[in-house]
């Protein structure tokens, strides 16, 4: 067991610096999504999975119960790599399947203390698997996992529809680039549904959503001694159907202006002005295929509900 650092101390702080800045100094103002996740975000997204508009965690969780002996036949991997990978359920349903394969996983995250006790949790459930953490943002971390075995990368629960179309190029390519033949992409993602399904699972009736958005706020706050009051802001989840992707907003409910000391920054807001907190893009099957055969994949199976709300699809290089 062992876990590699690859975040130099400060280096969060000054992203999450260098991001609020651009955002909020921009028209329209935007945050980017990473920023949600402190602690109390960590658990209200928990939170949200159970929720039961929130359908995407369950159905891709279900879609790897019922198929994850053929994910792991038809792409036996020596090595599991799961980008973002959090706590984690569904890890191990992966790798009870893995088992005639697998020797060795290796968890990504940005949180070393969700890292930390995952790979401590895991390597005691799974005494023949060795596990290597790596602590790192997920996008720097690729050309530095390690290799040693035929991997197969699992980026799970939707998370490239976080990323906007050029991020999420450049990413496909990068990965593509450090994969060699034969070793696999196992991606989650969620399909265009019904705005009327879709909308609701970002703004849910007890509003938990809108908590977990406001939070983002908070984290402002307590990082960058920011003064914003996010009983001021009203969370929105708004389909756009050009681009086929939800975005989550907060919207100031009258004129304010608010100091961010850590950036050496005023932001005045209009009544009703929104910052952009998150995009969740939603795919549709014969296009991200050409996404990722454009990036250097190949796409082998694909497994989709019964609803056709989701994806698990595996591609090889
Ligand atoms: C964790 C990024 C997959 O985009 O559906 C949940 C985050 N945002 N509710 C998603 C989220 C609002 C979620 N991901």
């Amino acid at each position: 067991m062992k876990v590699d650092v690859y975040l130099e101390p400060g280096e969060l702080d000054e992203k999450l610096r260098a991001d609020a800045y651009r955002g909020l100094t921009s028209t329209p103002k935007y945050l980017s999504p990473t920023w949600l996740y402190d602690a109390r975000g960590s658990e209200l997204f928990e939170e949200i999975t159970r929720l039961p508009e929130y359908y995407p965690t369950r159905t891709e969780f279900g879609l790897l119960r019922r198929f994850a002996g053929e994910i792991a036949d038809s792409a036996q991997p020596e090595v599991l790599v799961e980008l973002g990978s959090g706590s984690s359920e569904k890890t191990r349903v992966l790798l009870d399947a893995l088992e005639p394969y697998t020797h060795t996983y290796v968890p990504q995250d940005v949180s070393e203390p969700a890292l930390r006790t995952a790979v401590s949790q895991l390597s005691a459930e799974y005494p023949k698997l060795t596990v290597h953490g790596v602590v790192g943002d997920f996008t720097d971390s690729l050309d530095r996992l390690p290799s040693g075995g035929r991997r197969m990368v699992a980026f799970l629960g939707g998370t490239i529809g976080n990323l906007v179309p050029e991020e999420r190029d450049q990413f496909l390519s990068g990965l593509a680039s450090i994969l060699e033949r034969d070793e696999w992409l196992l991606l989650g993602a969620g399909l265009v549904v019904d705005p009327e399904i879709l909308v609701p699972a970002y703004d849910d009736a007890a509003g938990v959503t809108a908590e977990f958005d406001r939070n983002v706020l908070r984290v402002l706050n307590n990082r960058l001694g920011a003064d914003f009051d996010a009983d001021r802001f009203v969370h929105r989840a708004v389909w756009d159907a050009e681009n086929e992707w939800i975005e989550m907003r907060l919207e100031a409910t009258e004129p304010m202006t608010v100091s961010v000391p850590g950036l050496d920054l005023e932001v005045s807001f209009e009544k009703g002005e929104q910052i952009r907190t998150e995009i969740s893009a939603k795919f549709r099957l014969d296009r991200l295929g050409a996404e990722l055969d454009r990036a250097g994949f190949v796409v082998r199976r694909e497994w989709i509900d019964p609803d056709g709300r989701f994806t698990v699809l595996g591609a090889a290089r």
